[in-house]
């Protein structure tokens, strides 16, 4: 048989399940997923076999309307995947429909991406609705966008997601494998342990959280007696969000440490020593460094 390998970008609104699809079709944890908006920030790659094909899947952060800097970078980073991919699927919430959003993101995919480029409309979150209702959105959708084909999923628990994996491996185009045949995602283990530790401080953090922060991995020491020492720094932009993220008697970073630190040690196989350093830095959104950490382009995108 011959080989096929390809890339396939997911796109859509905050929240569409972008992330949740990536890991079911990957079979691991290698894009933190939260309940809230926004958690995404940057293009992660996560590799899945299907037969003979070899699909890269392309998680983007979820695509709105930008205002800050950081917004701007994090959309233009998704517009960046989608235009860089054989496949596009467009993930759309069941229960949310044909929103004011999805309809802008239909507009941009018909101006700067459509062109010669296969694009998939996934529903997801059908567990959330009776499926009546998911007929007339499909076909409204469809109107809306002339979709090469449409699928029903819930990338939560696993329905439809088998015959849309079997979809993208015959529709990918011939061609050898991108990557080993063992690798399952394209981001350094760093970068990895580091969305580990932002994953868990949203989840803790509720309302509270700051959306000025940023976690980096600043060192990285596999020790000889096979456990590993990772030490992490979370940026925050000011000092109250600074007790925010302590919490009463260092609470908060102690239980957001511990999970993180179990999650990070079951993905690398080994011990890990987790240690984290919150720093106050007002004008972090305006430096290069960190974005460049995030895996995004400081420049401003369209
Ligand atoms: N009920 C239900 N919930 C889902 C499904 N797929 C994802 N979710 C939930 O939707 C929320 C958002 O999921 P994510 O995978 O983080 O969404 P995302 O599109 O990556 O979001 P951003 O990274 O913020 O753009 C999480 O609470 C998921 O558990 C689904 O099929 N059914
Ligand atoms: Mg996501």
């Amino acid at each position: 048989m011959t080989q096929r390998a390809g890339f396939v970008a997911l796109i859509g609104e905050p929240n569409a399940g972008k992330s949740t699809l990536l890991n079911r079709m990957v079979g691991a944890k290698v894009s933190i997923v939260t309940h809230k908006v926004q958690t995404t920030r940057a293009r992660i790659r996560g590799v899945a076999l299907e037969g003979e094909a070899q699909i890269v899947f392309v998680d983007t952060p979820g695509l709105f309307r930008p205002r800050r800097r950081l917004d701007r970078a994090m959309v233009a980073a998704a517009w960046g995947g989608a235009a860089d991919a054989d496949i596009v699927v467009l993930l759309v919430e069941a229960h949310r429909g044909r929103t004011p959003g999805v309809d802008a993101i239909i507009e941009t995919l018909r101006e700067r991406v459509a062109e010669g480029r296969t694009v998939a409309l996934a529903i997801n979150k059908i567990d959330r609705v009776k499926a009546e209702a998911l007929l007339a959105l499909s076909a409204d959708l469809n109107e809306a966008y002339p979709f090469a084909r449409s699928f029903m999923i819930s990338a939560e628990r696993g329905h439809g997601v088998d015959d849309l994996r079997r979809w993208l491996a015959e529709t990918l185009p011939e061609g050898p494998w991108l990557y080993p045949e063992d690798q399952i995602a394209d981001l350094p283990m760093r970068m990895i342990a580091a969305e580990m530790t932002r994953e868990k401080l949203t989840l803790r953090l509720h309302q509270e959280l700051p959306y000025e922060l940023t976690v980096e991995t600043e060192n990285w020491e596999d020790r000889k007696d096979g456990s590993t020492r990772i030490d992490q720094i979370v940026y925050v932009a000011r000092d109250g969000h600074k007790g925010i993220v302590l919490g009463h008697k260092g609470e908060t970073i102690k239980s957001v440490s511990q999970a993180a630190r179990a999650e990070i040690a079951e993905f690398i196989g080994r011990p890990v020593h987790l240690f984290l350093t919150v720093k106050v830095r007002p004008g972090w959104l305006d430096e290069a460094e960190r974005y460049s950490e995030m895996g995004l382009d400081f420049r401003d995108g369209d």
